[in-house]
C-alpha cells in the first residue's frame, strides 16, 4: 500500500518514500510519500483559498450538518479505520474498538452538537450594546503524535472545522494510515475541496517543520512531547501565531489506607498499562499510605504478571507492543536507569520472548518499582511505557507535595473512601485533570490540558471553539 498526501481534495506524492512498520512483528504496512515543501506550501495554498471561497461562506448550520454526516461516515468506514489503527500501532482490537475508533465519530458529534447551541457574549446595559462576533482563525495547522492516533487527530479537526476554519493536518510518520481514510471520509460527508488537507513526513527538515515555518498558517494546535512543543513554539513565535499545545506527563496517583482497594487497584492496572502505558495521561508515579503499600504493590504486581502479550485480535490479548524498536531503545534505557539507580523491581522489566513470528515486534514487558523517592531519574523524566514507581507516605499532606513536586502537570488520580478528603486532595493537584476515584472517564464538554512543561490552553467544549476563533466585540453606543 502507498499512503500519499491529500491536497485541494487530490492524493500527491513528492518521491520520497518511507517505511510504515508494523510494531507487532516489524512487518511492513505500506510506503508513505514524504511531502517536502513545495506538497506543504500547495496543501496551505489550498487551505487558504477554500477559507476565502466557498467553506467561508458555509453557515453555522451548513457547518453543523457536515459534521454529522462526517461523524456517520466514520461509523460506516469503522471496520476499516480499525483495521488501519491495528496495523499502525499494534494495540489489541477491543482497546480500539472501544477508545481510538468510538472516540472518532464521538468527536465529531460532540462538536457538531456544542456549535449548534453556542451562542454569544452580549451585554446590553440601556446605554450601550456589546455583543462578540466568533471568527475562524484561518488555515490551521494540526500536528498530531502516534499514541491514538485517530482519536487525537478528530479531537482537533472537529472543533477546526466546527468553528470554520480549513487545516492542514500532519500526523504522526509513525501511524499515517487513519488520517489518509479520514481525508476520503470528510470529502465523502461533502466537505469542499481544500478543507481537510495531509501532510506525510517527519518533524525537523520535513513536513512537520515546513508547516509550522509556513507563513500561510494562522495557528497550531499539536499534541506530542514537551521538547518538540519547545521547538514548534520557536519555528512560530516570528509570525505570533496562537499554540495549543497538549505535552507530556509524569503523572501520580495517590491511594490513601482507606481507599476501596479492590477497585484502586483496577484503577491503577488500567492507568499504568493500558495502551502499554503509551496514553499521556499514564500513571508512572503511584504514593501509597503506608498502611496499605504492600497490599497495593502486591496487587499491581499480580495484575502485571496477568498481561498477555500476543496479536491484536487474539481474545487472549491484553497487551500490544510499543510504537517502534526506537521507543522501546528509549523505554529499556530507563529500565536500565531504575537499576543503577537501586530500585527494587516488583515485576517485569525486560523483553518477552515471544516466538519467532513476534520476536521482530517492539514487545515490552511492564516494570514496576520499589525503593526510590521523588530525586530518582524514573519518577522525573516522562518514560511513556508501562511502568510505575511506587513510593510510601504517612500523611495527607506529604501526599499533595509528593505528588505536586514534578516539572509536568497533566493529570492525577486520588483513592480513598473519604469523599472530603479525596475533594481536598484532588482540587489541590497542579494538573488539569484529576479523577477521584477513577481514571480516564471523559466527558467531551470539560476542560482538558496540562499545567506547566504539560501545555498551553485547555482542549473540550468551548475551550476548543475558543482557540480556533477570534472574537470582534461590536459596541454599539445610542
Ligand atoms: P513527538 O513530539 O515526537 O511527535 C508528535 C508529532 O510532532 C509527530 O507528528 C512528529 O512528526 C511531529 N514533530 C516532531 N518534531 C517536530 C518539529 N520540530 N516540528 C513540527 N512537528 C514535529 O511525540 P510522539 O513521540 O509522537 O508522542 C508521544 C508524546 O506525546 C509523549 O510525550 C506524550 O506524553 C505526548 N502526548 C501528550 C498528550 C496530551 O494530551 N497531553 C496526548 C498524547 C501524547
Ligand atoms: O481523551 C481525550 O480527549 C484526549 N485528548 C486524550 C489524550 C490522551 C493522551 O495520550
Amino acid at each position: 500500500m502507498l499512503l500519499s498526501s491529500f491536497v485541494g481534495g487530490e492524493f500527491v506524492d513528492s518521491g520520497e518514500l518511507f517505511d510504515n512498520v508494523n510494531p507487532i512483528d516489524g512487518s511492513l504496512v505500506g510506503k508513505v510519500s514524504e511531502a517536502d515543501q513545495s506538497v506543504v506550501d500547495k496543501a496551505v495554498r489550498a487551505a487558504r483559498s477554500t477559507f476565502d471561497g466557498v467553506w467561508g461562506r458555509y453557515t453555522v448550520p451548513e457547518r453543523v450538518a457536515l459534521l454529522r454526516r462526517i461523524a456517520d461516515k466514520i461509523d460506516e468506514r469503522a471496520g476499516e479505520l480499525l483495521k488501519a489503527e491495528v496495523a499502525d500501532t499494534g494495540k489489541p482490537v477491543p482497546l480500539a474498538t472501544t477508545l481510538d475508533i468510538a472516540r472518532a465519530s464521538a468527536n465529531f458529534r460532540a462538536f457538531a452538537d456544542i456549535l449548534a447551541a453556542q451562542g454569544i457574549d452580549a451585554y446590553h446595559t440601556g446605554q450601550l450594546l456589546n455583543y462578540a462576533v466568533r471568527k475562524p482563525l484561518g488555515v490551521v495547522a494540526i500536528i498530531v503524535p502516534w499514541n491514538l492516533p485517530l482519536l487525537l487527530l478528530t479531537w482537533k479537526v472537529a472543533p477546526a472545522l466546527a468553528s470554520g476554519n480549513a487545516v492542514v493536518v500532519k500526523p504522526s510518520e509513525e501511524t499515517p494510515t487513519t488520517a489518509t481514510l479520514l481525508a476520503s471520509i470528510i470529502a465523502e460527508a461533502g466537505a469542499p475541496d481544500g478543507v481537510y488537507n495531509v501532510v506525510h513526513g517527519f518533524g525537523p527538515g520535513s513536513a512537520g517543520e515546513f508547516l509550522t515555518k509556513h507563513p500561510g498558517i494562522n495557528g497550531v494546535t499539536f499534541t506530542g512531547e514537551t521538547k518538540t512543543g519547545a521547538a514548534i513554539m520557536q519555528a512560530v513565535a516570528p509570525k505570533v501565531v496562537p499554540v495549543s499545545f497538549e505535552l507530556g506527563g509524569k503523572n501520580a496517583a495517590v491511594v490513601f489506607n482507606d481507599a476501596d482497594l479492590e477497585r484502586a487497584i483496577d484503577g491503577l492496572a488500567r492507568s499504568t498499562f493500558t495502551n502499554t502505558g503509551q496514553i499521556c495521561l499514564c500513571t508512572e508515579r503511584i504514593y501509597v499510605q503506608r498502611g496499605v503499600f504492600d497490599d497495593v504493590a502486591k496487587g499491581l504486581a499480580d495484575r502485571a504478571k496477568q498481561l498477555r502479550f500476543g496479536r491484536p485480535d487474539d481474545p487472549h490479548t491484553t497487551s500490544g507492543p510499543l510504537i517502534s524498536q526506537a521507543h522501546r531503545k528509549k523505554v529499556l534505557e530507563y529500565y536500565d536507569i531504575a537499576q543503577q539507580e537501586g530500585a527494587q523491581l516488583l515485576a517485569g522489566g525486560g523483553v518477552p520472548k515471544l516466538g519467532p513470528a513476534l520476536d521482530k515486534g517492539s514487545w515490552i514487558e511492564p516494570a514496576l518499582w520499589t525503593g526510590l523517592d521523588n530525586h530518582a531519574r524514573i519518577l522525573r523524566e516522562e518514560i511513556f511505557g508501562p511502568v510505575a514507581a511506587l513510593v510510601p507516605f504517612d500523611t495527607e499532606d506529604e501526599a499533595i507535595r509528593l505528588a505536586n513536586d514534578t516539572d509536568y502537570g497533566l493529570a492525577a488520580s486520588v483513592w480513598t473512601s473519604d469523599l472530603e478528603r479525596g475533594h481536598r486532595v484532588a482540587g489541590a493537584m497542579k494538573v488539569g485533570i484529576a479523577w477521584l476515584n477513577t481514571w480516564y472517564l471523559r466527558d467531551l464538554r470539560t476542560p482538558f490540558g496540562g499545567a506547566g512543561l504539560s501545555g498551553i490552553g485547555r482542549e473540550g467544549g468551548l475551550h476548543s471553539l475558543n482557540f480556533y476563533s477570534e472574537l470582534t466585540n461590536v459596541c454599539v453606543g445610542w
